[in-house]
């Protein structure tokens, strides 16, 4: 399944990287495309999308949109 978030507080590289390892950590075949600019995050993922935002906002970055 492919999410697409909105993760306003992620800024930069490192951001993109602590996110990336929160939902590789809960799925370790999820690929994850972050975009700064447009702050969204593009996750193809065969766990439930409400497991994959707790997991990015345990990280620290609340999602506030899926699309
Ligand atoms: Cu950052």
């Amino acid at each position: 399944m492919m999410l697409e978030l909105i993760v306003p507080s992620m800024a930069c590289s490192a951001c993109a990287d602590t996110i990336t390892k929160a939902v590789t950590a809960l799925d370790p075949t999820a690929t994850v495309e972050a975009d700064l600019k447009t702050k969204r995050v593009k996750i193809e993922t065969l766990k439930p999308a409400a497991e994959v935002t707790a997991a990015i906002a345990a990280a620290g970055y609340p999602v506030s949109l899926r699309v």
